[in-house]
C-alpha cells in the first residue's frame, strides 16, 4: 500500500473511532428472565450470561471484587426464572450477595476475552437492611471504557419492594452499551451492604460503524489502484 493510501486510510480508521465512542444506558427495567434483557436477541462474537445457578461466579474473563454466591433459603433472591417457574419469587436459586460491602466491581479481561465487551449489565434484585430502614434503597450503577474512566452512572431511585424475602416484580436490569469496549462495571447501594444482584452478563459485538466505514475505505483504495488504460 502507497503511503498516502495508508494516510487516507488513518483518516478513515480516526473517522470511524470518533463515531462509534457513545455509550449507552440501559434500565433500569423489569427482570423476571433473560429473555427480559435489553441484550437478548443480539448477534455477537460472544455472550456470557452468569446465573450463579451452579453455586460459582466462572464465566470466563471476569473478576469480582465484593460479594459471593448464596443458595437456595428464604432470604435468597435469585432471578425468578433460574428455578425454573417464574412465580413470583426466587428463593429457590443462587444469587451473588453483597456480603458486607456497598460497591460491588466486576473487571473485565481483554486478554482473556479477546476484545473486551460492548455490552455488560447485570440485575439488581433485592436490597436488606438499609440505614434508614428494611427493603428499600437508591441503586446505582457505573461503567468503565478501556482506559479506566467512568461513562457516566445509572441510577434506580428507591428500588425494592420492602422486604427482604426473594419477592421479584422489584427486579431490574442495568446495563451499559459502548462500542469503544467496557473494562469493568460496578453496582452500588450506598445506604446498605446487605443487598443482591444476579443475571452478570456481557458480550461483544463488531462496531458496525467502523465497519461500514473501514470497508468503504478499502473499497475506495482498491478502486484508486486499478491500472488505468490508454
Ligand atoms: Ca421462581
Ligand atoms: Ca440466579
Ligand atoms: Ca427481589
Amino acid at each position: 500500500m502507497k503511503a498516502k493510501d495508508v494516510r487516507w486510510l488513518g483518516i478513515f480508521a480516526t473517522v470511524a473511532v470518533a463515531t462509534s465512542v457513545q455509550a449507552q444506558f440501559q434500565g433500569p427495567s423489569p427482570y423476571l428472565q433473560f429473555s427480559d434483557s435489553p441484550f437478548a436477541g443480539g448477534t455477537y462474537q460472544y455472550f456470557h450470561l452468569e446465573t450463579f445457578e451452579d453455586g460459582a461466579l466462572n464465566t470466563p474473563g471476569v473478576t469480582a471484587t465484593g460479594g459471593t454466591v448464596i443458595g437456595p433459603s428464604s432470604l435468597t433472591d435469585s432471578v425468578d426464572a433460574d428455578d425454573g417457574v417464574i412465580d413470583g419469587s426466587g428463593t429457590r436459586g443462587h444469587s451473588w450477595y453483597s456480603n458486607g460491602v456497598r460497591t460491588l466491581r466486576f473487571d473485565f479481561s481483554a486478554v482473556a476475552l479477546e476484545t473486551l465487551p460492548t455490552h455488560a449489565g447485570l440485575v439488581w434484585t433485592d436490597v436488606g437492611v438499609t440505614d434508614s430502614g428494611l427493603g428499600f434503597g437508591d441503586v446505582r450503577f457505573e461503567a468503565f471504557d478501556s482506559g479506566g474512566l467512568s461513562l457516566g452512572v445509572l441510577t434506580g431511585s428507591n428500588l425494592g419492594d420492602g422486604a427482604a424475602n426473594g419477592g421479584t416484580a422489584e427486579d431490574r436490569f442495568f446495563g451499559m452499551i459502548h462500542p469503544g469496549g467496557i473494562s469493568r462495571i460496578e453496582m452500588s447501594v450506598p445506604t446498605s451492604s446487605d443487598w443482591e444482584v444476579d443475571h452478570l452478563q456481557y458480550g461483544a459485538v463488531p462496531e458496525p460503524g467502523t465497519l461500514a466505514v473501514l470497508t468503504g475505505a478499502l473499497v475506495g483504495l482498491a478502486a484508486r489502484r486499478r491500472p488505468r488504460r490508454r
